[in-house]
């Protein structure tokens, strides 16, 4: 059973950014809807506690984070390439850019333009989730003019590189405009000025189109106990590995627990390591509901520690 499952809800931005991956690539997947806050009780038994979205299910091997799920997808599907004209690595640079100090500054604009319109439940999962511990709405909405005056100058680099006959950031569509453009739907989707302000970058907008344009492959509705049942009916497909040049001797069989680094409150997932490598580690995991499962994580932005 290979099938491509994303967890994920429509307003997700991050999953906008996968959905457009499976475009290029022209996939089937099916798309289980999740929660957009806590609790996500279909949802906790194939991850072991990470909330975040999207995730992406092939079997009983469960994939959190972006990151591991486009390297996960570019890995089955190597074809058309992520990484068009020979430009690899870079993208993923590139992603560190827009999906960590541009989207948060987005984030800023989308959550602070007017506090009061947000659902409290809402707001108070999102701001600790984004701001920290100490978060404080109203800061954020007067910090507004910095916040745009911060993107206007990010998105001039964006029309910049677009100008000058330039169709995608590489010579066909590929990673980067994954990365870019989801930063970009985020503001277009829920910020109310977004059209007058993105009205200032004529290049940009014309990509925005084309990147549009790509589309989401071709997803199909699964309800979330079908997922379930498809990760108890399956064994994980990943093999043991070790990475004897680990900075921090990871190994497998150790006991480790993983949680993105941000200061979000994100809580810690437990398990026994499978495979240990420079871009993503596995862990092991075992329920009731799913059997065993295998979770990967990305290296980067997550702190492994054992057990
Ligand atoms: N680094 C993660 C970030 C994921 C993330 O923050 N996603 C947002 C939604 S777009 C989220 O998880 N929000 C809280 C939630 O869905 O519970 C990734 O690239 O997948």
């Amino acid at each position: 059973m290979s099938e491509i499952i994303l967890h994920h809800y429509p307003q997700s931005p991050v999953t906008e950014k996968v959905r457009i991956g499976l475009g290029i690539k022209g996939l089937s997947w099916r798309s289980v809807q999740i929660p957009r806050i806590p609790p996500k009780p279909d949802l906790m038994p194939l991850t072991g506690g990470y909330r975040r979205t999207p995730v992406m299910q092939i079997g009983a091997d469960i994939y959190c984070d972006s990151q591991c799920i486009l390297r996960e997808i570019d890995r089955r599907h190597p074809e058309p390439t992520f990484y068009p004209g020979g430009g690899y690595g870079l993208p993923w640079a590139l992603g560190s850019w827009t999906d960590n100090t541009l989207f948060n500054l987005v984030v800023a604009v989308v959550l602070g333009a007017s506090p009061e319109d947000l659902p409290p439940e809402f707001a108070a999962d999102r701001g600790r989730l984004y701001f920290g511990p100490d978060w404080d709405l109203q800061t954020v909405h007067d910090d507004l003019p910095h916040t745009l005056a911060q993107i206007r100058a990010q998105f001039g680099w964006l029309n910049d590189r677009l100008s000058h006959g330039r169709d995608f950031i590489l010579s066909e569509p590929g990673l980067p405009d994954a990365f870019a453009y989801h930063v970009v739907w985020f503001m277009r989707e829920r910020w109310v000025g977004a059209d007058e302000f993105l009205s200032e970058f004529p290049a940009l907008e014309a990509w925005e189109a084309r990147v549009r344009g790509i589309g989401h492959g071709s997803p199909s509705d699964m309800e979330s106990g079908e997922a379930l049942d498809i990760a108890l009916k399956n064994e994980p497909e990943t093999g043991k590995q070790a990475d004897q040049r680990d900075p921090q001797q990871i190994k497998p069989d150790m006991s480790v627990k993983i949680a993105p680094e941000s200061d979000g409150g994100d809580p810690e997932v437990t398990g026994i390591v499978q495979a240990v490598g420079r871009d993503s580690i596995a862990i092991l995991q075992e329920n009731e509901q799913v059997g065993t499962v295998c979770i990967h994580f990305p290296r980067t932005g997550y702190r492994v520690t054992p057990a």
